[in-house]
């Protein structure tokens, strides 16, 4: 690869040692070639009082951060960011908060990053952007003259073009993609909403390499579905148990949920499906368990303060209906947990509920299937609205707005026999291992150095139609 590798996103990882596997797959690509990673500070009140770039590692790779002051804080990122595009993306534009603050909180931190990466990029690096905090980040750098390549990609679902309406400006979306010369998504209905949303610009042109031009701009749009770290989470979930991870008095099955908390993951309907699940199980004395793993996020949003009352008076009210003296049917963690934890969590557990209302992949899904036991899985009940729906398609997919659907599968789930469950996870599995971490930063970055050619619409046509949900 000429030139460096320059990843930007919106939090930096300062660890020695990051976690997780989208920030230890941009530190392993950045450190076998090099580069920087440069994103806004985690804590705003440890970093230096100024606006410039400061140093916080320089090996194997650099690591540049810039300060977010309150006001950029509340606008840029809880405001515009947040109550603007992330409903919008997740079909949520009920929940859209339009202030003119947010919106010049958003532009203003994108216009003077800019700034910061334009003194530190040469014209042979390629610049690697990631997600929705930072759109209009490649416009902004083409405005002050840098002709580096700039990729992008987005973690969360293409909005769906109706939805972009909701936008201060919609108009500015396009051009804002344009200014990259390689978009890519999730999914392949992403993308297809992504044409969509050329096709009915007028200003856009669709070219016979597949890239899309508008104005003087060309860029490539194509799907690349990301994955984890497959390996790390089998040996993690292998690890000798000498106790029960969910403690020695849990009987029964277990059915799973991990999710971030937040309101496009439909966590609410999965309760009372559950409810539900408990109402009508023919053998009243079996005690299935729902265990929900559910650290807070973004509290400072209210639409985030109103899902956990929700979700602890659903849990209290079923509690009360169903528990026994030595069985709570629901059990919710309001917190997060350490990953080699949660590997064995989904070991054991008989079912996993991934029943997000929209999400760009959902990492939780694959996850889990890499969790399992190949001679004695459990089984996925998964979100045919999930990015990760596409790529599993023998999970138990539901409609994650229909409780009784939900309800059904929990009942199937726990009812399915050992063939069936291997064979569901055999091609689960492969589907995961296609998709692994590396694979998604390898295919990103060769497609990038190699001039990001576009999928052309005609290839997405003739392999296989792109699902009409999504
Ligand atoms: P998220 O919306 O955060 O990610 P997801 O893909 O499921 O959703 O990733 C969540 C991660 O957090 C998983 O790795 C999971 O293990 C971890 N996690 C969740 N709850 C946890 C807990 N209680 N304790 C510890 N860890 C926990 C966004 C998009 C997704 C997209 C990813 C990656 O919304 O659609 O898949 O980015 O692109």
């Amino acid at each position: 690869m000429s030139g460096r590798l320059v990843v930007v996103s919106n939090r930096i990882p300062t660890g020695e040692q990051p976690s997780g596997g989208l920030v230890v797959a941009l530190h392993d690509a950045l450190s076998e070639i090099g580069g920087v990673w440069i994103g806004a500070h985690p804590d705003g009140d440890a970093a230096p009082d100024h606006d410039g770039l400061f140093e916080i590692a320089d090996d194997p790779y650099t690591r540049l951060a810039f300060r977010l002051n309150e006001d950029e804080y509340d606008n840029y990122y809880l405001g515009f960011s947040n109550s603007v595009l992330w409903p919008i993306c997740h079909r949520r534009v009920d929940l859209v908060e339009l202030k003119r603050e947010y919106e010049e909180g958003y532009h203003a931190v994108n216009a003077r990053l800019a700034k910061l990466i334009a003194e530190v990029v040469e014209p042979d690096d390629l610049i690697w952007i990631h997600d929705y905090h930072l759109f209009p980040l490649a416009e902004e750098l083409r405005k002050l003259g840098v002709t580096a390549r700039i990729g992008f990609f987005l973690h969360i679902p293409f909005p769906a073009l109706g939805d972009l309406g909701a936008l201060p400006a919609p108009q500015d979306f396009a051009r804002w993609l344009a200014a990259f010369d390689l978009v890519g998504l999730q999914t392949r209905a992403d993308t297809a909403r992504c044409f969509e949303m050329f096709r009915s610009d007028p200003r856009a042109e669709f070219l016979p390499d597949g890239r899309i031009k508008l104005g003087e701009r060309r860029v490539a749009v194509r799907a690349f579905p990301i994955g984890i770290d497959v390996e790390a989470f089998r040996s993690a979930a292998e690890q000798e148990m000498t106790k029960n991870p969910f403690g020695p008095d849990m009987q029964g099955d277990v059915v799973l949920g991990v999710d971030r908390l937040d309101y496009s993951k439909g966590i609410p309907t999965r309760f009372h499906a559950f409810g539900r699940y408990l109402a009508k199980r023919p053998d009243k004395d079996r005690r299935t368990s729902l265990v929900q793993i559910a650290p807070p996020s973004r509290e400072e949003v209210a639409a985030y303060r109103q899902i956990q009352l929700e979700l602890e008076e659903i849990a209290g009210h079923l509690n009360g209906e169903y528990s026994e003296l030595d069985w709570t049917p629901i059990r919710y963690i309001h917190r997060a947990l350490d990953r080699d934890l949660l590997a064995q969590l989904y070991r054991r557990s008989r079912a996993c509920l991934v029943t997000p209302f929209a999400d760009g992949m959902n990492l939780v899904a694959k996850e889990y299937i890499a969790a399992q036991d190949p001679e004695d899985p459990g089984v996925l009940i998964l979100s045919r609205l999930a990015g990760a729906a596409e790529e599993l398609e023998e999970a138990l997919l539901v409609n994650p707005y229909d409780i009784e659907e939900i309800a059904e599968a929990i009942e199937t789930a726990l009812d399915m026999p050992l063939d069936e469950r291997k064979r569901r996870q055999a091609a689960c599995y492969a589907a995961v291992t296609a998709s692994d971490i590396s694979v998604w930063t390898r295919d990103f970055l060769r497609a990038f150095e190699s001039g990001a050619p576009g999928l052309k619409m005609s290839d997405l046509d003739s392999d296989r139609p792109a699902p009409a949900f999504g």
